[in-house]
């Protein structure tokens, strides 16, 4: 297995090289087994495409191990997840259905790998509960992680373990995994290349990436900006559907459907976000401080439809005043119940994970909840507790 190499150099992949190995011989060992593998991922486009990375390496290996094709049902899925972490509901329903898969058919429970979602301490519940069952756990994410997670999970592979913090997306990483379970794949780079534009990534790893793609005359910077926006677009629309087809051209399995599907989900998408940035620039307040902007929106006001989702109009709100004002942004999407949050990534201070601690500390009665990134991520409160968060909120900020 070691000598193996990565489509790109990067100090913090040979770092996670162990635990990578580690969880590439659970997930060889299980499709020996017949082990089910079940796929649970955060559902946007850095999720799906960690997600299908892997589906693409698991299912041809899944395909061999059965004697009926149609056994491969029984072993394996794939389902996505709103929630930023391992939902203890969504951890239910996967209890549940495996459960009454061992009861008939007599197979394994499941090894469950978690994409782009599962590091933080709010999965630990639901992680708990499936492994009474017997499933085992593999998560593979780039949030800022729990070393409780760490001890009762079989792998948990996440760059911050090795001190990056935003260089490699889940995406990233779970094409890298599935380009060295199954060498036989191709699009592995476009993967991976797609996931960090979605996420937004700046990283040496991400260029990297995007140029192997320009050695592939296929796979345009226009095609990998497209589809991370398809993608996102119909990650909302889809919800908790798999829809293992139409996620899987999008990506490009067939190319002519590509084609036809970004054709219409495009113009959709520019439409939506475009009426959105058009209300935001009307009602935003902005106030300019010496070395930033500070950018509040109401959500609850001008939010029309589902898509964008409030953390995506805040967003487009930050995307816009960065090009605007070519200084450091800090966005706020409030609602009545909630917070969300985008700083610019020069603010080195500027940590949500942070705010939520002060604000948990402060208004114990709050009910405050969130995560995220350092620089992305959303708040949530009880609504009774609306100005007393926003007052601590703004007193963070006025210290950066
Ligand atoms: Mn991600």
């Amino acid at each position: 297995m070691s000598e193996k190499q990565f489509m790109i150099k990067s100090h913090v992949l040979e770092k996670l090289k162990p635990e990578i190995n580690k969880a590439i011989s659970l997930i060889t060992q299980a499709i020996e087994a017949k082990r089910p593998i079940w796929i649970r991922h955060h559902s946007d486009t850095d999720g799906y495409c960690a997600a299908l990375a892997l589906e693409r390496a698991i299912l041809p290996l899944v395909y061999n191990r059965q004697a009926k094709e149609r056994d491969v049902f029984y072993f394996y899925s794939r389902l996505p997840s709103k929630a930023p972490y391992y939902d203890y509901v969504d951890a239910t329903k996967d209890l549940t259905n495996f459960m009454n898969n061992i009861n008939r058919f007599e197979i394994k429970p499941p090894l469950i790998i978690i994409c782009d979602n599962g590091s933080s301490e709010q999965s630990i519940a639901a992680i708990k509960k499936v492994k009474i069952y017997g499933a085992k756990i593999i998560v593979f994410d780039h949030h800022p992680p729990s070393h409780e997670i760490t001890k009762i999970v079989e792998a948990h592979v996440n760059p911050h373990f090795v001190g990056s913090t935003y260089d490699i997306s889940a995406g990233m990483l779970c094409a890298e995994i599935a380009k060295q379970i199954n060498p036989d794949i191709d699009q592995m780079e476009f993967f991976a290349a797609v996931a960090g534009t979605g996420d937004k990534v700046e990283s040496r790893e991400m260029e990297e990436y995007v140029k192997l793609c320009q050695k592939h005359s296929n796979y345009s910077l226009e095609l990998i900006k497209d589809v991370a926006i398809c993608l996102d677009y119909e990650a909302y629309v889809l919800g908790y559907i798999e829809s293992r087809d139409l996620v899987n051209d999008i990506l490009g399995a067939e190319s002519s459907k590509q084609k036809k599907l970004i054709e219409i989900i495009k113009p959709l998408v520019k439409e939506s976000i475009k009426q959105q940035l058009e209300t935001n620039k009307r009602y935003m307040q902005i106030e300019e401080k010496e070395k930033l902007i500070v950018c509040k929106l109401d959500i609850e006001s001008t939010q029309m439809f589902a898509f964008p989702p409030s953390g995506k109009i805040t967003g487009i709100t930050q995307d816009y005043l960065i090009e605007k004002y070519k200084k450091p942004v800090i966005s706020l999407g409030i609602s009545n119940d909630q917070i969300n949050i985008r700083c610019s990534r020069e603010l080195k201070k500027f940590d949500v994970n942070e705010i939520i601690k002060i604000l948990k500390e402060n208004l114990p009665y709050a009910q405050i909840n969130g995560g995220g990134h350092r620089t992305a991520g959303s708040i949530s409160f009880v609504e009774a507790a609306k100005e007393e968060v926003f007052n601590i909120v703004e007193e963070y900020i006025e210290k950066m």
